[in-house]
């Protein structure tokens, strides 16, 4: 006696509802919930998904005793390039056991803080690229935020070779990258620095468990992985919270108020002033909930462990098919009104300051993914997040070039405004 799960299931129009060529899946998937409820099924390509959407059914996918991540037909065809990387792995693998031991130190906050100065670096570039530009250009944010992130990723040579539409789909853009990692390791190989970079990470660690080192070809595969994994899901965040900022000018205004107060209008930026903008915090916590931009992740049973016979969920109201994967649906999930309430479409940073968000119900918040497949990049990306906002907020006021503007979403593997077009004009002229 378990209730059937409803969902659309035959309808031939949905077939590829979740290609990642589709203009925006997460969208429609959003749209399919809104029809059918916090959880429904979806079959394409011969596979039934469940999609949930919900709190409540996110915070049981997300029990790691039961159920571990799967790799989506999107992750699939990013697997066909990069293989074993940590982002693509299978439940299990070796190779992910190894790296995921050997990088988590390499990407843990303490190294991460060493990369202040760089990262600060690469947003003043920003700075004074708009600055020259002047206040009457309009500024792609989305672009010019993905050239940033680029940079920051620091490996120069690999991005000249990504395919300028990040159509990563076509193994023969992944090629080009395997041969320019390769000899990026080559090069390292040949000759040592000091320096404390991920690649020295990779080539030098050793996993503390088994002593092993990672292959070269384990190395190349996840150097592709983090270009792919971190620079859009980076960029588009700062996009988004861009125009979350500027359709909400009490927040925007708080926002440049923390940043005058705690840093100043000519101090440079220190780490030490990161942890005491406190609404910047809130903020990029707020616009990644309203737009993950990673906009889902999927898991399955977990493997080992059968004696979930059949497998539930919802409590033990649903019944999995053998076969079955769970879509975790963050888009949808993060507004949950049984956690945030009618306002929860609303960006209100506010509810996302740290005493507040101490309290929220466990895995309502999940835009990194998680637990041991969660995101190794999160210390990184939050970094570049609030250097970035800070020194541009500290320096700019921004406008929208079209103030009517309203989000339009393009997806690829991750999610960005389309077509989102703003004004910089220093600051100091202005007052
Ligand atoms: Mn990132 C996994 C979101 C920045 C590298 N990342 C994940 C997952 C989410 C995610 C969600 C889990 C996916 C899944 O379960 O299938 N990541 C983000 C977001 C940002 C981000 C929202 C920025 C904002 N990620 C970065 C950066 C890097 C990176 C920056 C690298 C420098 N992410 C990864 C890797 C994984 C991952 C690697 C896979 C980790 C693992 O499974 O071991």
């Amino acid at each position: 006696s378990y209730t059937p799960i409803p969902g659309p299931s035959g309808l031939p129009f949905l077939g590829n509802i979740l290609d990642v060529d589709g203009n925006s899946p997460a969208k429609s998937l959003e749209h399919l919930a809104d029809l059918y409820g916090p959880i429904y099924t979806l079959n394409t390509f011969g596979n039934r998904r469940v999609v949930v959407s919900s709190r409540d059914l996110m915070n049981e996918a997300c029990d790691e005793d039961r159920f571990t991540k799967v790799i989506s037909d999107g992750l699939n065809e990013v697997r066909n390039g990069v293989q074993d990387g940590l982002f693509t792995a299978h439940h299990g693998e070796h190779n992910w056991e190894v790296a995921h031991r050997v990088l988590m130190p390499a990407f843990g906050p303490l190294t991460i803080r060493d990369m202040f100065d760089d990262m600060y670096d690469i947003a003043a570039q920003l700075v004074m690229k708009w600055a020259r530009e002047g206040p009457n250009v309009s500024i792609e944010a989305a672009d010019d935020f993905t050239r940033l992130t680029l940079d920051t990723l620091a490996l120069p040579r690999l991005l000249n070779s990504l395919p300028t539409q990040a159509n990563l789909q076509y193994t023969t853009d992944i090629e080009v990258m395997q041969q320019v990692a390769k000899d990026l390791v080559r090069e390292r190989r040949a000759n040592p620095s000091e320096q404390r970079d991920i690649l020295n990470a990779m080539l030098n660690g050793r996993d503390p468990k088994t002593g092993e080192g990672m292959s070269d070809a384990s190395i190349v595969n996840n150097m592709i992985t983090f270009l792919i994994a971190g620079h859009e899901t980076t960029s588009g965040a700062l996009s988004f919270l861009m125009y979350f900022l500027l359709k909400t000018p009490h927040a925007y205004q708080k926002l440049q108020e923390e940043i005058d107060r705690v840093v100043g209008r000519n101090k440079r930026l220190t780490l030490e002033h990161l942890p005491r903008l406190v609404y910047l915090n809130a903020c990029i916590r707020e616009s990644l909930r309203l737009h993950p931009t990673a906009p889902a992740f999927s898991v399955g049973p977990h493997p080992d462990r059968n004696q979930e016979n059949p497998v539930v969920i919802g409590n033990g109201k649903y019944k999995l098919a053998k076969g079955d994967s769970i879509v975790i649906l963050l888009a949808k999930a993060m507004k949950d009104p049984a956690v945030w309430g009618s306002d929860a479409e609303e960006f209100k940073p506010e509810r996302m300051l740290d005493e507040e968000f101490a309290k929220l119900p466990k895995n309502s918040w999940k835009p990194f993914g998680n637990g041991v497949r969660g995101c190794i990049g999160r210390p990184f990306a939050w970094q570049e997040m609030l250097i970035v906002t800070a020194v541009l907020m500290q320096n700019f006021n921004f406008s929208m070039v079209n103030p009517g503007y309203d989000m339009q979403i393009k997806q690829t593997l991750t999610i960005k405004p389309k077509d989102f077009f703003i004004r910089a004009s220093l600051r100091e002229g202005l007052t």
